[in-house]
């Protein structure tokens, strides 16, 4: 079962020290990779995971300079944290790194250093970029908002939209500001370098379509998901074009080429590297060894997989594939099992709004839960984002832990271990001839779960996983034991019984270990059983395909005990009260959501709108009405003539930007002077809460002149 190669290196993507996490984080880079790795060590792999935290970049400088502290302030405090909550989780990192340490600093700049002296790879171009003349500094893009061109969202960034969603560059900003200043940012020119990802092309669309590197089989395309492989074709058709790989800031890596002074190397450029400079430092402090990484890193016989979100997929498997590729001495990813995003209640997770919930506030606010972190880990599991968006809700973390974990699950252990009790001491009783067919199909079952594990189906694995438990549920009520011994206590079928559920229930405890630790060795105890050790899977596998059994007759089992209390509970309700109290918080936000209730006006007949004539119309031209600062005058075509309006839109649009806007114009409204100017007709407009207005208009494009009933 899966890959020959003997090493196996996974990463989770760093996340940025600036901030804390939420549970879509977890659900998308981090769970999924621990896992994979407690998966692959539990099947006897040499694996290494790592992780770290990504301390560049100008989030974190912006949020120093808004908090009036130094960014390292910032990225100690983040860094901490999120270590510490990760460990908590049972997310099982070998290595949590950071970008600021020095080895990584050394290790980026050995590597542009590389690349430069390469020749080729990179190119120098000297740009106009926006420059803030009151704090005397270039403006990373993060540094610079505007009005996105594409959905006029105010707040854009000069990297990205985040109302729309799409990439920007800061010169497409409309009325771009300095963040620092306040003030409109100059055009300044600066030279930075390049990376020629243009030249990397042709390899890159075999690598990802086929699977091929130098004519070589390298991976199975098949094995990647739709979702990443699409959203790569689609930027590789839309043609690679060189990125600036520096940046003029004075937090972050210094660019080591002379003269580079205030230069440092942009963090999409260092972050990925800290991958590298992860497993380094861990070979220099786990294994004494300097040169200990290269064969994760270096050698054909490991195999590197990175566990991402999908906004992260082009730097995994279009830019940071290519780096290292130009560098020369470095293995590619063979998977990047990309997850899609997980949603909180219906909504998107928003810090701001107080919508959602950090790992950290999770773990405090259930302190009190015992099984709080297999608990969470089992709700995102069940519900993991692996191909398409998900949704978190309360009352599926509730129904998960109620109805399959204990009523499933906890229910079937309990049984097994009761009947253990009963009718053979607490013994596993010998059959007298042994189930091999029983044995087998265990067996067969325990390897699909590996099976999916394998695929990255973690959540198609854990539901296989419950359906054993199920399956063994079913099994016993079939045979039913304790009916037969009201018959015939000396039965054969009585023994057999128990233990094949037995070993079933030990197949259960070992599956369990990839992903609820803490419940599996809770098992592993109630059973008598070691804990998780390295290749118990693998041994499990090699004893099925064997007929061997698990627990052998004779082995004594602990007391029966209850795995799982529920939390929808009618005598105890502590944990179901801090759930109900989340769920309120929830509701009062929902409700200052809410657009408040109108005062509508009085109701007209249907005889009364028909007197409104409004068209369909487009704007000609636009210009500002002199001394009103919020008039326009437009020249709009209705198609059988053409009108002057006057319009209270300059607030909101340059008379320029709206030349060519579709619009609905009411066109029988009695012409009235305004300012001067004779206003024939009226622009039909929506208004939101703040006053800000949009046009109404046709879907797509429309013709003018025609009647809108
Ligand atoms: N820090 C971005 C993110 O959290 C980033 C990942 C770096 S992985 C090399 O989305
Ligand atoms: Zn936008």
């Amino acid at each position: 079962m899966g890959s020959t190669k003997n090493r196996l290196l996974v990463t989770s993507a760093l996340p940025y020290a600036n901030g804390a996490l939420h549970l879509g984080h977890l659900a998308g880079a981090y769970l999924p990779a621990d896992i994979y790795v407690r998966y692959k060590r539990l099947m006897g792999k040499d694996v290494l995971f790592v992780c770290g935290s990504d301390e560049h970049g100008a989030a974190i400088t912006i949020r120093a300079k808004k908090e009036g502290i130094s960014p390292k302030e910032i990225i100690d405090k983040y860094h901490n944290l999120n270590k510490d909550t990760f460990q908590k989780l049972g997310i099982s990192f070998d290595f949590y790194h950071r970008t600021s340490a020095p080895l990584h600093h050394e290790t980026a700049q050995e590597f542009f250093k590389k690349l430069l002296d390469k020749g080729g790879e990179f190119e120098e171009r000297t740009t106009d970029q926006y420059y803030d003349a009151e704090y005397n500094q270039f403006l990373a893009d993060r540094y610079i908002k505007g009005t996105c061109p594409h959905c006029e969202y105010e707040e854009a960034f000069g990297d990205q939209c985040e109302n729309c969603g799409r990439d920007l560059s800061p010169t497409e900003l409309i009325k771009p500001v300095s963040t620092l200043s306040g003030k409109k940012p100059e055009l300044k020119s600066t030279s930075h370098w390049y990376f020629r990802l243009d030249n990397h092309e042709e390899w890159l669309r075999k690598w990802i379509q086929e699977g091929t590197l130098e004519g070589q089989a390298h991976h199975d395309p098949r094995s990647w998901k739709k979702h990443v492989i699409g959203q790569c074709l689609s930027w590789l058709d839309s043609g690679l074009q060189p990125r600036a790989i520096t940046r003029d800031l004075d937090w972050g890596i210094p660019v080591p080429v002379e003269g580079a002074s205030n230069k440092v190397l942009y963090v999409w450029f260092d972050a990925p590297i800290g991958y590298i400079s992860a497993t380094r430092q861990w070979g220099i402090d786990k294994k004494g060894d300097p040169d200990y990484w290269k064969k994760y890193w270096q050698s054909p016989d490991s195999e590197l997989v990175h566990f991402i979100g999908k906004d992260n997929i082009v730097f995994h498997c279009i830019v940071f594939p290519a780096m290292l590729k130009a560098h020369g001495s470095y293995q590619l990813p063979v998977n990047v099992p990309a997850n899609q995003f997980l949603n909180f209640e219906g909504q998107k997770f928003s810090k701001s709004r107080g919508w959602g919930i950090e790992q950290h506030e999770y773990l405090e606010l259930f302190k009190s839960f015992p099984n709080k972190e297999d608990a969470l880990r089992y709700a995102l599991i069940r519900n993991m984002p692996e191909n398409r968006d998900a949704d978190f809700k309360w009352d599926d973390f509730v129904d998960y832990h109620d109805k399959e974990l204990a009523d499933n699950l906890g229910n079937y252990l309990n049984r097994v271990i009761v009947l253990t009790h009963k009718y053979f001491d607490g013994k596993c009783p010998s059959p007298e001839n042994m189930p091999v067919e029983g044995l087998r199909s265990l067996f067969e079952k325990a390897e699909e779960v590996g099976r999916l594990i394998e695929k990255f189906s973690f959540k198609a694995a854990i539901m296989a996983l419950m359906e054993i438990s199920s399956f063994g549920n079913t099994y016993l009520q079939d045979v039913s034991p304790w009916k037969i011994f009201k018959r015939d206590p000396d039965s054969p079928l009585i023994k057999e019984c128990i233990f094949l559920s037995l070993q079933n229930v030990a197949i259960l405890s070992q599956l369990i270990k990839p992903f609820l630790p803490g419940i599996a060795k809770k098992m592993a105890d109630l059973l008598g059983l070691p804990a998780a050790s390295e290749g118990s899977i693998a041994d499990m596998f090699e004893k099925l395909s064997s007929g061997e059994s698990l627990i052998n007759p004779g082995h004594k089992i602990g007391d029966p005990e209850i795995l799982f209390a529920k939390i929808d509970d009618r005598k105890d309700r502590s944990i179901m009260d801090i759930i109900d109290i989340q769920k309120e918080k929830l509701a009062k936000i929902m409700e200052e959501q809410k657009p408040k209730q109108p005062s509508l006006k009085d109701r007209i007949t249907y005889d009364d709108f028909t007197k409104l004539d409004i068209r369909t119309a487009r704007i000609l031209s636009a210009e500002k009405v002199k001394g009103a600062d919020k008039l326009l005058k437009l020249e709009v075509d209705m198609g059988f003539e053409k009108r002057t309006l006057v319009s209270g839109i300059a607030k909101f649009f340059k008379p320029d930007e709206i030349v060519g806007q579709q619009v609905l114009v009411l066109a029988n409204l009695a012409p009235r002077k305004i300012r001067g100017v004779e206003s024939n007709g009226m622009v039909l407009m929506a208004e939101n809460e703040e006053g800000k207005l949009t046009f109404v208009e046709p879907k797509g494009s429309w013709d003018i002149g025609f009647p809108v009933n």
